[in-house]
């Protein structure tokens, strides 16, 4: 049988209660994160890392404001206050996060002229990170996600995921969502839909 992975997105201060873009209860999941990572075989972690002056900052485009969107050469992108600085304290893991048996740290956001939201491939849905090939090539076949943000990150990584050809499940009371205009009900529908198991 193929291996299992669990892939914790974005456990980081900045988007936890206090940090740059403060996730709702983000903090609340860690005891249940550190659970499941002491119950599943292989652990993969997610930080956004993101060099100063970012595209997805507001900050980056005069006349804008966080959470305002705009049009980037590969599509929309969501503008967000600065956060997840290149080793900032706020792209640090929350400090109860168990996070010595990761056996991968999965960096992203590190190109100044593209986000990234997806665990798989950056916010131009064409660059990948190398974790499908990192996973394939291990035998794992079966993912489970959570973290932070449901809506953003954990929702794109999950949606990729899928057409990656993984089995794919969203543990969603281990994470916690942005929120805007409804996303968090748009996204759960959209990964239900791409055949995401919700649990
Ligand atoms: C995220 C917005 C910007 C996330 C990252 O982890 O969901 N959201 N950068
Ligand atoms: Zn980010």
């Amino acid at each position: 049988m193929a291996g299992e992975a669990l892939v914790v997105i974005d456990l980081q201060n900045d988007f936890c209660p206090g940090g740059a873009l403060a996730v709702t209860g983000g903090d609340e999941i860690v005891p249940l994160v550190n659970d499941m990572i002491r119950n599943t075989e292989h652990v993969v972690l997610t930080q956004d890392w993101h060099p100063a002056g970012h595209s997805s900052f507001a900050s980056s485009h005069q006349g804008t404001k966080p959470f305002e969107a705009i049009t980037m050469p590969y599509g929309e992108q969501t503008l967000w206050p600065d956060h997840c600085i290149q080793g900032s304290l706020g792209a640090d893991f929350h400090s109860g996060l168990a996070w010595t048996k990761a056996e991968l740290v999965v960096r992203k956001g590190f190109r100044t002229a593209i986000d990234s939201y997806s665990a798989f491939f950056e916010n131009d849905h064409k660059t990948p990170t190398g974790l499908a090939g990192y996973l394939k090539e291990r035998g794992i076949g079966s993912i489970i996600l959570a973290g932070l943000a449901t809506d953003f990150c954990v929702a794109y990584s999950a949606l990729d995921a899928v057409k990656q050809g993984f089995e794919t499940s969203v543990r969603l009371d281990a994470c916690r969502g942005i929120n805007l205009n409804g996303s968090v009900d748009a996204m759960v529908k959209r990964m239900r839909e791409a055949g995401v198991k919700l649990v």
